[in-house]
């Protein structure tokens, strides 16, 4: 992603009515690191829910996979800690893969390169730095079946009829056979999911300032921190988190050689995470054109990974 993205993308979101930043900006280093504190949180039930699906069900996924050899590829793969678990068990049960972690970070794909490869000294490890568009190019002329994960509740990160459209754009990429293992996170007591995106500790509130930070030193950015509170809501009908940072003063900023001018009160949306019920997913998966789909819950029924198959 080269800085004159960044640059066009941050000015358009703060000179739009109302002011937006885009979440996909939130990962420089630093962010990236507050996320892994985020992951950490007590309150942020995600992670270790997930993680519970995949140790006690992924043998029941397997089940479901007719063939014994696939390319597991993975979206946003991440460091693959959780991903190990999945990758035993396909292992454990004689199935012949390659795994194909998709990035936009390379440093990460190393970590991840360099964790799995310890872990399963004769997996067969390919990653693919790049924006999802690049990397899933060239997954595409591959042989084997495919698996391709989606985890974490990334996809609740897509606004509405995006989160379709992504899916959509995905399945161009597979073709007859192939799979689809979505990790999505349900709709719940609004307590519950308020908690995971207003802790009391405040890492939430570092996260999404970090940005602004972020464009201080990449854009030239004047923004004073202090200046800004951050404000989370969940509705429980539409399932929709969403994020913002308020002015807490009449203020101006300057951005990449330009002046941008925030009201007292004045809310920036940063990020929306949408939570969807099992009747949701089924939907989803219906108009993004998949054929069949199988949910798999923790114990709690916090979080499903959905198997949707071509
Ligand atoms: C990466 N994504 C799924 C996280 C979420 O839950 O929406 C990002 C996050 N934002 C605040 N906390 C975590």
């Amino acid at each position: 992603m080269t800085n004159t993205n960044f640059e066009k993308d941050i000015l358009k979101g703060l000179k739009s009515e109302p002011k937006q930043l885009s979440s996909k900006y939130f990962y420089d280093e630093k962010g990236s690191e507050i996320f892994q504190e985020i992951m950490q949180m007590d309150s942020y039930y995600l992670p270790g829910c997930e993680t519970e699906i995949l140790t006690k069900k992924s043998q029941e996924i397997i089940a479901l996979l007719p063939n014994t050899t696939y390319d597991v590829v993975e979206l946003g793969a991440g460091d693959g800690t959780k991903t190990a678990i999945f990758l035993d068990a396909l292992l454990k049960s004689e199935k012949k893969i390659n795994y194909l972690p998709l990035d936009i970070s390379p440093e990460i794909l190393e970590v991840n390169k360099k964790f799995l490869i310890e872990k399963f000294p004769d997996l067969n490890v390919l990653p693919i730095a790049g924006d999802y568009f690049e990397t899933l190019e060239k997954i595409k002329p591959r042989k084997n079946p495919k698996i391709v994960l989606f985890l974490g509740s990334n996809i609740g990160n897509f606004e509405g009829e995006k989160a379709v459209a992504f899916l959509q754009f995905v399945r161009q990429y597979l073709g007859e056979g192939d799979l689809f293992l979505l990790g999505a996170d349900l709709k719940k007591h609004p307590h519950t999911i308020l908690m995971a995106y207003d802790d009391p500790e405040g890492i939430t509130k570092r996260f999404n300032l970090n940005l602004l930070h972020r464009i201080n030193k990449e854009l030239k950015g004047s923004f004073v921190l202090e200046n800004f509170d951050h404000f989370a809501s969940y509705d429980p009908l539409s399932g929709t988190t969403k994020s913002f940072l308020i002015s807490k003063v009449k203020q101006n900023a300057q951005v990449a050689g330009q002046t941008i001018a925030f009201e007292r009160d004045e809310p920036v949306h940063m990020e929306i995470s949408q939570k969807y019920n099992i009747t949701d997913l089924v939907q989803l998966r219906e108009n993004a054109g998949f054929k069949t789909d199988h949910h798999f819950t923790d114990s709690q029924r916090y979080f499903s990974i959905s198997l949707f198959a071509y």
